[in-house]
């Protein structure tokens, strides 16, 4: 078989990308190692920034998420027992986000790739990626027991933390940089109405909640949790005690418990591959970065990883220019460090940290209090969470 992008990995990267490439008639197969079903279940982000929704209007799929999407111009944060809101749709010149889980977009584009009838490959184990130092790369696969080869012109690595792309890159070629927190998130998702129309962010001194929702039935929540805990050990009672204690007493009286529809931990750690380009191999999305989602930017930078590399692979086949794949890494880089910055920041101003004595907690309160008393402060916050301009730093 032959295309001209091999994309690896079916999430939200992959997916946008080849609905993007489709869309300009450059032709992409997506090789994926999971079921489509087993995709869907993975419940991940609630936030796109106005960029991601600008990119799957682009991709031509933005229909049932602009029905479906709920508008948030701010969103409050809770310390010390007080709640002060942050108005981004103010501070921004009127800039907002949408609440719009990735499970739905996940599915919108599944849907139009297979109403288009776009190649995808499910269940393709063994991925291999060969020859992306030379102009003639493929990619080997193994399908229903059959050894497979796909040939192309080039190879977008969209496979995720774990995926195969980025750990073939030849290891003198590639600097890695990481964190890992001593922390995860414990999340919750629930057929409950949210206990508040926007999102609540909350630094308790018994550590960090996360009050979010999917829709105006569905709610998202998380706990900051120790490492050592186990999913098994948390029942859904122990969450919702655990909640209550870390809420103030508003939430408290609004708050609507009920039997959770997915309970899962994830670690949060801050990470960034230098450079996405190997030859004819690019990374997108979480395959070359991670952050912690206290940001909510994972799914967002993954979107502008997208774009970033769809412009260069257009410039190519329309214009036979190499310009914009040449440029790709540093241009997404840029970007990447900036949401890097902002989440590491924002997770280490809200969450409770083991080894750190009181004073860091009198720091936090204090770091706290001035931003939410300045509008300097509060813009700061603002203008990263809505997601800064894709022209940021480039301007005269
Ligand atoms: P994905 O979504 O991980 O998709 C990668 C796909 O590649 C497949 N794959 C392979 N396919 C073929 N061969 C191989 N060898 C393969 N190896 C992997 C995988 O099966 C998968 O389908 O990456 P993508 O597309 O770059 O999308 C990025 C986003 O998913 C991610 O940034 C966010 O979900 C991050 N994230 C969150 N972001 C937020 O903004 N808010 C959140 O609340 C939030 N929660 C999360 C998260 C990420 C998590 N991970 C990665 C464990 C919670 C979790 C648990
Ligand atoms: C979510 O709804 O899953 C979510 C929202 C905001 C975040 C992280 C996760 O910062």
């Amino acid at each position: 078989m032959r295309t001209q992008v091999a994309i690896i990995g079916a999430g939200p990267s992959g997916l946008l990308l080849g609905q993007l490439l489709a869309k300009s008639g450059i032709d992409a197969v997506v090789l994926e190692r999971q079921t489509g079903d087993y995709v869907l279940s993975r419940i991940r982000a609630g936030v796109l920034e106005q960029v991601s929704i600008d990119l799957m209007d682009e991709a031509g799929v933005g229909e049932r998420m602009h029905k479906e999407g709920l508008i948030h111009g701010g969103f409050d944060m809770l310390f010390g027992g007080q709640r002060h809101r942050v108005n981004m749709n103010a501070l921004t010149g009127g800039k907002n986000v949408m609440v719009y889980g990735q499970t739905e977009l996940t599915k919108d584009l599944m849907d139009a790739r297979a109403a288009a009838g776009l190649p995808t490959v499910y269940e393709a184990s063994n991925v291999q990626v060969h020859d992306f130092d030379t102009t003639a790369p493929y990619v080997t696969y193994v399908k229903d027991g059959q050894e497979q080869r796909l040939d192309c012109d080039f190879i977008a690595g969209c496979d995720g933390f774990h995926g195969v792309c980025r750990a073939s890159a030849p290891r003198s070629a590639i600097k890695e940089f990481e964190k890992v927190y001593p922390f995860g998130w414990l999340g919750l998702l629930s057929d409950t109405p949210p206990v508040h129309e926007e999102l609540i962010y909350v630094n308790s001194p018994r550590g960090f909640a996360l009050c979010s929702q999917r829709s105006k039935t569905r709610s998202r929540y998380y706990l900051q949790v120790p490492l050592t805990d186990k999913i098994e050990e948390w029942t859904d009672d122990a969450f919702w005690q655990e909640l209550r204690l870390r809420l103030d007493d508003e939430a408290n009286e609004r708050l609507i418990t009920g039997p959770s529809l997915e309970k899962s931990i994830a670690p949060l750690r801050s990470f960034v591959t230098e450079p996405l380009r190997f030859g004819r191999m690019f990374l997108a999305g979480d395959a070359g970065h991670i952050v912690p989602p206290t940001g909510a930017k994972g799914l967002n930078l993954a979107a502008t990883d997208v774009k970033y590399l769809f412009n260069g692979l257009r410039e190519y086949y329309e214009e036979k220019s190499e310009a914009g794949i040449d440029r790709y890494s540093e241009l997404a880089l840029a970007r990447i460090w900036r949401a890097e910055r902002f989440s590491w920041w924002f997770t280490q101003i809200m969450h409770r940290f083991p080894d750190d004595g009181p004073i860091a907690e009198k720091f936090q309160n204090a770091e706290l209090d001035y931003l939410m008393h300045s509008e300097s402060g509060l813009r700061t916050i603002a203008e990263n969470y809505v997601g800064l301009p894709l022209d940021f730093g480039q301007q005269a």
